[in-house]
């Protein structure tokens, strides 16, 4: 009886001890956290606000985004960052290092090449049928059916068709040159080569500070795009403050401070998981006022449970925002590989917030950049930028000729 008394005793001293040390590491592994907070990213700490209830933010089922793994998201910036492994000390050091955003031009031949390079089974397949001499009505049915692949959308792709087909050029059996420059002007001319892409802060007579909200599902690079935004605006010498307003998980605040510190960008976030975002967007907008920054980026989170939820959360942060400053701008992130499924959630967010502009993000991984033609359209407002990788610099104005080449070569 003894004996069993001595061995539970000496259990329970073990699993004491065990958990004394697990306590002592995360107290820790805390305190460097907050040491890494202050000494690297200029972290302004928000007003911890009124503290959301969790259960108000689940997923969103229509999301074709949802099923990517949730590391998608937190780790996300997929430039292997110190915020991913906050277990080693040494992100003090990195965190201070500042990088240099590369340069506008050098950026653009890039990415021209980037895009230009990337295999495009659509182009082939168009090239090849338009070569044959005579098109019979199955080859006409294929050009059709290759544009809906590249998710062009089933009326402009008819209608394309349809004008082709019309062409003086095409029926009078030109050669196949004229009949894919043919292709290539009414491509053209569906995207709008004319359009004004801009981004509202880059106008005339803009605001200052710029306010840019960012919306979309979650997945779609969001914070990604937020990031390579600033790093683009640190490059033209303007003055950026982030405001970290998905307050979901921590971990999204943490992947925003860690593109704000690598180009000195101070980010206001809240330390409370499921705080208020729209009480982050107000200290953002106050921060960016009191600083005269030349532009605020505002992240938000992507799962809302249903549409009532976005519309109340979405209207909340631009109405709080705007008791500071004015909205400039409000970017949808869409992502390419998800094609027309995209379009519904465009919808949604429109609807909520309203859309100043689009950012195709990912079209590097897709063949199926044709969402331009029926975003613009459904939506009336212009894609503006283009994501093309997970690398800092990846980020361009939406070209029309390249866009169309990339989809015809
Ligand atoms: N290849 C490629 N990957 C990208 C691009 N933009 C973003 N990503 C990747 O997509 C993943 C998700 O990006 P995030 O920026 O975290 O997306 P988010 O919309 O903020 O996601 P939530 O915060 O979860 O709503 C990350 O792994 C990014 O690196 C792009 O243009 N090309
Ligand atoms: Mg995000």
């Amino acid at each position: 009886m003894n004996m069993i008394l001595a061995v539970v005793g000496i259990v329970v001293a073990v699993v004491a001890l065990i958990a004394v040390s697990v306590w002592m590491q995360k107290s820790r592994k805390k305190d460097l956290d907050k040491a890494l907070d202050r000494s690297g990213a200029q972290t302004v700490g928000a007003r911890s606000g009124t503290g959301q209830p969790k259960a108000a933010f689940e997923s969103v089922a229509e999301s074709a985004a949802e099923s990517k793994p949730e590391s998608s998201g937190t780790s996300g910036t997929g430039t292997s960052e110190p915020a991913s492994e906050p277990e080693q000390p040494e992100p003090i050091k990195t965190a201070k290092a500042l990088d240099a955003p590369e340069s506008v031009g050098s950026r653009m031949t890039r990415l021209k090449a980037k895009l230009a390079g990337s295999a495009n089974p659509f182009g082939k397949a168009l090239f090849n049928i338009l070569a044959k001499d005579n098109l019979s009505e199955d080859d006409w049915q294929d050009v059709e059916d290759t544009l809906l692949l590249a998710d062009v959308g089933a009326e402009a792709s008819e209608r394309l068709v349809e004008e082709l087909r019309t062409d003086a050029r095409v029926t009078g059996k030109a050669d196949a040159s004229e009949v894919r420059a043919a292709l290539r002007d009414k491509l053209l001319d569906v995207v709008g080569l004319d359009t004004d892409r801009r981004l509202n802060a880059d106008k005339e007579g803009a605001n200052k500070p710029s306010v840019i909200i960012m919306v979309g599902v979650n997945g779609t690079g969001k914070t990604t795009t937020a990031g390579k935004l600033a790093r683009l605006f640190v490059a033209d010498g303007r003055k950026v403050v982030l405001g970290a307003a998905d307050t979901f998980r921590a971990a999204a605040a943490d992947q925003l401070e860690t593109w704000g510190a690598r180009v000195n960008v101070p980010v206001v976030r809240s330390d409370k998981d499921g705080a208020d975002p729209a009480s982050v967007a107000f200290e953002a907008s106050a921060k960016a006022k009191a600083d005269n920054a030349d532009v605020l980026i505002i992240d938000t989170a992507g799962r809302l449970q249903n549409k009532a939820n976005l519309m109340d959360e979405l209207g909340k942060i631009r109405r709080v925002t705007e008791k500071n400053l004015p909205v400039d701008e409000v970017l949808l992130v869409l992502d390419a590989t998800t094609g027309q499924n995209g379009m519904a959630q465009a919808k949604v967010f429109a609807e909520a917030i309203g859309v100043t502009g689009v950012v195709l993000s990912k079209l590097d991984g897709s063949a199926k950049g044709g969402i331009v033609v029926s975003v613009q359209k459904e939506l009336g407002v212009p894609v503006k930028l283009v994501g093309l990788g997970e690398g800092p610099d990846d980020l361009a104005p939406f070209d029309p000729e390249g866009f169309v080449d990339g989809i015809l070569d």
